[in-house]
């Protein structure tokens, strides 16, 4: 991949702007010539459809594009943009890059890197379809480019993200001392971060912006071409530019940011955000910047208006875990998405879909997930996550899901985190051991079980809590693959240890669960 340099302005260039790429400091944009060349963006169906996303994601994506388009146009920039329902819409990349070659007659084609393995093949074919330069030019807004990450990840046998979020911490600078050290001492506050929610507390929400006309159009067009996509699309209250992201995470740093760390694995019911700052959508599509924002959250700590526990706890999210799924996603394609390391095939349970389940915790996950494109990150590995796990759902269709129903969901991102993070289905390159538990964990970091028709303290028969038998069931189950694993040993040796008529009530009682999935 080369780094582009400033073009002749006698060259006319194609600047293609893909959906998540609406930054104003991509390289294309900053090196281009207005006076000659052309941004084109399109809006298409396959983007839409190759799992069919969630209403609220397509509705914030197209508005936020029309947005960007007319910001760009503002700038002084030659926009092409292409609606959805525009006549003779190809739908999908390379036919509106056909189409506009023709319509422009560009020497040469150029976009940002796309984020997803499946567009850059697409993208990789384009110079010998339309016999044209096809550049694809570095994404500069992630911190590690692909090459540091595969010389981080050389020769190492396992590819532990603390150690790759130190480096990241020594290369922004990020919450270092004066003598390169990590602030406070440690580089890593999680054992912090871990409190279970508390009766009294109350949580701040979300920034919501009111839908301008430009949002009013984009609900119809998605309302009327996707109606039988997952998710409502109403209320929709997502900020859909720069400054309504950045709105919003200043809502964050003044109300929550402080918390965040304390609470982050948190779960109650009816309060979807509690403190998070639900700004995954934003900075996916290119609104926010992952560098300045964690400089913020960095000058908050160096002001002492928040915690050291909170700063790192975020920071690490940003420069640690977002970047590292992101160097993970590009080493390990095209074959990452087929690591089935459990052998797992059950189809994903229809209540993934309609929320339509006795088990409280998922319904809640779900039900929010519906209405808001949105469920907070230990929702998505110890709720969701953990039963598609213990139930032995095939992960390609848990990966499906997950990338279909979240507003912030790419492959790049969403794929480890799913396929490696939650289902282990990598056997371990992510996670030192699965995020599978009981529903003991559950009980312990929210108050879902309160109102459950099953009984968390049960652990077989009809009314426990179904989380339990399936726990051991998994366990056991997967024996072979996890009998080395060191940090199961002690639970195995628990197991051992049960008399054999408690152990068969488990198993039985799983059985019977499992029978009831569908
Ligand atoms: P906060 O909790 O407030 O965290 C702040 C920011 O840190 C987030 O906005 C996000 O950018 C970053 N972050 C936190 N955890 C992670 C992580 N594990 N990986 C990458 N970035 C992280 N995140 C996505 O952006 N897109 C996805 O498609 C996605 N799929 C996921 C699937 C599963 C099964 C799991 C377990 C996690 C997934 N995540 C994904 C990570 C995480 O759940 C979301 O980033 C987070 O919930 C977004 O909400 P927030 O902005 O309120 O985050
Ligand atoms: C997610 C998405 C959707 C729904 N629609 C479009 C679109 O119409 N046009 C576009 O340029 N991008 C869209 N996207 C984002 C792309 O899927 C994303 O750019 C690729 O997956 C590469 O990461
Ligand atoms: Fe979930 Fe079990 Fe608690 Fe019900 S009892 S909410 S199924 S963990």
């Amino acid at each position: 991949m080369r780094l582009l340099r400033r073009t002749n302005a006698m060259t006319k260039s194609l600047i293609l702007i893909l959906g998540d790429q609406l930054s104003r400091t991509l390289s294309p944009l900053m090196t281009g010539t207005k006076s000659t060349d052309v941004v084109l963006m399109v809006e298409v169906s396959e983007e839409a459809t190759y799992v069919p996303h969630h209403k609220k994601k397509i509705a914030f994506l197209f508005s936020a594009m029309r947005h960007f388009a007319g910001a760009l146009k503002d700038d002084g920039w030659t926009v092409d943009y292409v609606k959805l329902d525009d006549d003779d819409n190809a739908g999908n990349f390379s036919g509106e890059v056909e189409r506009a070659i023709k319509r422009h007659d560009p020497d040469r084609v150029i976009v940002t890197e796309p984020g997803e393995w499946r567009v850059r093949q697409m993208i990789d074919g384009w110079s010998d379809t339309f016999g044209l330069p096809v550049d694809v030019v570095d994404d500069h807004r992630f911190i590690a480019t692909h090459d540091e990450f595969q010389k981080w990840a050389d020769g190492r046998k396992q590819l532990r993200m603390e150690y790759f979020y130190r480096d990241m911490r020594r290369k922004t600078d990020l919450l270092m001392t004066a003598d390169d050290e990590p602030e406070g001492g440690k580089w890593n506050y999680d054992s912090e971060n871990r409190k279970p929610p508390k009766g009294g507390m109350s949580f701040p929400e979300p920034l919501r912006v009111e839908p301008d006309d430009i949002t009013q159009d984009v609900l119809a067009l998605v309302g009327e071409k996707f109606s039988n996509h997952f998710g409502d699309l109403e209320p929709f209250w997502f900020g859909v530019t720069s400054d309504h992201a950045e709105a919003a995470f200043d809502a964050f740093v003044e109300n929550s940011l402080a918390t965040f760390g304390d609470f982050q694995d948190a779960m109650v019911t009816d309060e979807r955000f509690l403190y998070h700052a639900v700004i995954s959508h934003y900075m996916n599509a290119g609104l926010l910047d992952p560098l300045k924002i964690c400089q913020r959250v960095a000058d908050e700590y160096a002001a002492g208006r928040v915690p050291l526990n909170a700063a790192e706890g975020f920071i690490r999210q940003i420069i640690g875990w977002r970047e590292y799924v992101r160097g993970i996603y590009w080493l390990k394609m095209p074959d990452y998405v087929d690591q089935n390391f459990f052998e797992a095939d059950r189809p994903l349970p229809a209540f993934y879909w309609s929320a339509d389940t006795d088990m409280a915790c998922i319904r809640a996950a779900v039900t929010q997930t519906k209405e808001e494109a949105y469920a907070h990150h230990i929702q998505r590995l110890m709720i969701t996550g953990n039963f598609a796990l213990i139930a032995g759902i095939d992960p390609k269709h848990v990966h499906e899901w997950y990338l279909a129903v979240y507003a912030d969901a790419y492959e790049w991102v969403e794929l480890p985190n799913t396929l490696g993070m939650s289902q282990f289905a990598d056997g371990g390159l992510l996670g030192s051991k699965p995020y599978a538990s009981s529903g003991n964990y559950i009980n312990k970091m929210s108050d879902y079980c309160k109102g459950c028709r099953y009984d968390v303290k049960q652990k077989t028969g009809d009314d426990a809590c179904p989380f339990n038998p399936l726990y051991w069931d998994f366990l056991i189950r997967n024996r072979d693959k996890l009998k080395d694993n060191a940090r199961l040993g002690q639970i195995y040796r628990n197991w051992d240890r049960m008399d054999a008529d408690k152990q068969n009530a488990y198993l039985d009682s799983a059985k019977t669960c499992l029978k009831t999935l569908t």
